[in-house]
């Protein structure tokens, strides 16, 4: 399988010791390429570069990639502007707008200007303020080969906080039930997981749908994103705007698809065995940094 790894960054002071660490403990057995994307023009500087380069790999590329807001979307109906939202009010102001386009970046990686992913059969994501704490013993890549799940993640599973959803939780998936109860309703779609059969019949589904075992660092097939399903899927997702209206992830985008598609993710156990540290380099650099044009 053609292979490749991707972050979307903006923690300058993490991504260098985010990389040494991917290669240390992983990358320096099998040298899978590297592709750092990013907005504005954070790691154009060749001196960098060459830096990360000469300490870490040659196989590491950094590439710029464009954003914007789509026009549909009027400046009050952006996430950051709904002060109605107890999240929007405590962490969320204008200044994480780039938050927002790195949501719609990764959700439509396959296929976004400038990107490489279409030359791979599978690709990873990786945050840059992740880090390992040992070496992988497994090639995330090479189990995936060998599983029928179209997609694995390093982790799936809950993240519930005595037992229920955190607000924030219920703060970031506004509409997001409702809408794919809609998308599959309206398309005539079965989704292939028992659990999403459940829910369409549910009463309780707006609720319920917050304990499905959501993922995140993925390793994904890209024939799923060639499938026919997921263009439809991706293209009512944008033309619903709720990435930038209500602060969808591509955790949330991504997975509902896969249990839509799929029915099951291969569950790597990386961040349960604590292989996968995702706040390692996080002392270094806490909130991700935004773009430089927020009127974009
Ligand atoms: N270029 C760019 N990258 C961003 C931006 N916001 C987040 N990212 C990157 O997207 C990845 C995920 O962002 P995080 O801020 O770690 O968010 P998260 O992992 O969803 O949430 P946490 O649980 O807070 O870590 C990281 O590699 C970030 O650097 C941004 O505004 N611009
Ligand atoms: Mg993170």
């Amino acid at each position: 399988m053609k292979a490749c790894i991707n972050y979307i960054s903006s923690r300058s002071r993490c991504i260098k010791r985010s990389l040494q660490s991917l290669w240390d403990n992983y990358n320096k057995d099998y040298n899978y390429p590297v592709y750092v994307y990013y907005f504005d023009d954070i790691y154009d500087s060749e001196v960098f570069r060459n830096e990360v380069r000469l300490q870490v790999s040659e196989n590491i590329h950094f590439v710029s990639v464009p954003y914007k807001t789509p026009s549909f979307l009027k400046e009050e109906e952006l996430y950051y502007n709904r002060l109605d939202i107890n999240y929007v009010r405590r962490s969320f102001s204008i200044q994480r707008k780039g938050y927002l386009h790195m949501c719609n970046f990764t959700s439509n990686m396959y296929g976004y200007p400038n990107t490489h992913f279409h030359k791979y059969d599978c690709v990873m994501t990786h945050d840059d303020e992740s880090g390992y704490t040992r070496p992988l013993a497994v090639d995330p890549f090479e189990i995936m080969s060998s599983r029928p799940e179209v997609m694995g993640a390093f982790f799936v599973g809950q993240r519930l906080k005595n037992g229920a959803p955190h607000q924030g939780h219920y703060d970031t998936r506004l509409g997001l039930w409702e809408f794919a109860r809609n998308f599959l309703l309206t398309n005539n779609i079965t989704p292939a997981s028992p659990q999403l059969q459940e829910l369409l019949e549910s009463p309780t589904a707006e609720r319920d749908f917050h304990l499905l075992e959501w993922c995140d660092t993925y390793v994904i097939k890209t024939e799923m994103f060639k499938s026919d399903l997921w263009k439809k899927w991706i293209a009512a997702v944008n033309e619903n705007g709720g990435i930038y209206k209500y602060r969808w992830g591509d955790n949330e985008i991504i997975t509902l698809f896969a249990y839509i598609y799929d029915g099951n993710i291969f569950d790597l156990g990386l961040v349960e065995d604590e292989t996968l540290d995702q706040g390692m380099f996080r002392h270094m650099q806490d909130i991700a940094p935004s773009i430089k044009d927020i009127q974009r």
